[in-house]
């Protein structure tokens, strides 16, 4: 990502069991539309995932290089899916704990269903090239300074003297 690379996003994602399979998509579109190839990374989401994480426990399901497919409508339809199926298919990302998957957040995917009896839990951040809009910074609570000292990437954070409930409060303080 370079020098001056930031965070923009701290969350997570959770696989409950039960769970049913996603549309297939992109989390963020192409800065610059109709390129093919597209331009080069300038997000990435970084997913730490807390457990070890199985096609049975809904290891997410990741597209190879479609990142780099610039002349798609966001909407991907069943069309667009079997198409690349035939020249790339599909992979799982399935991971160990202490692993971390790193993709481009244009790269096409989707949650899958979690058939296991445990919740499968996974970071996300999203890191951005140091020229990339930088809205609000990151939020967290007094006394976690420590925790970014050594960061190559800029946390992009502000330390509040305040506590947030974040399972009640999923879209306040970073919105
Ligand atoms: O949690 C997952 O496996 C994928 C989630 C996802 O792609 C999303 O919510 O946009």
């Amino acid at each position: 990502m370079g020098e001056g690379a930031f965070n923009g996003f701290y969350n997570g994602n959770t696989n409950t069991p039960g769970s049913t399979q996603q549309a297939l998509h992109m989390d963020t579109g192409h800065l610059w539309p109709n390129l093919n190839p597209s331009h080069p990374t300038a997000s990435v989401v970084v997913n730490i995932p807390m457990i070890d994480v199985t096609e049975e426990g809904g290891a997410i399901e990741l597209w190879p290089g479609t990142h780099l497919i610039g002349d798609v409508s966001r909407r991907l339809d069943e069309e667009a899916e079997e198409a690349r199926r035939q020249v790339k298919p599909p992979v799982r990302g399935t991971t160990q704990k202490g692993d971390v998957l790193i993709r481009d957040m244009r790269l096409w995917h989707r949650g899958t269903p979690n058939l296991s009896d445990r919740h499968r839990h996974m970071i996300a951040l999203v890191h951005n090239v140091s020229w990339f809009h930088r809205g609000q910074p990151i939020r967290y609570v007094k006394g976690g300074e420590e925790a970014f000292k050594n960061s190559r990437v800029d946390p992009n954070a502000i330390f509040l003297d305040q506590t947030y409930d974040y399972l009640f409060d999923y879209r306040g303080p970073n919105s």
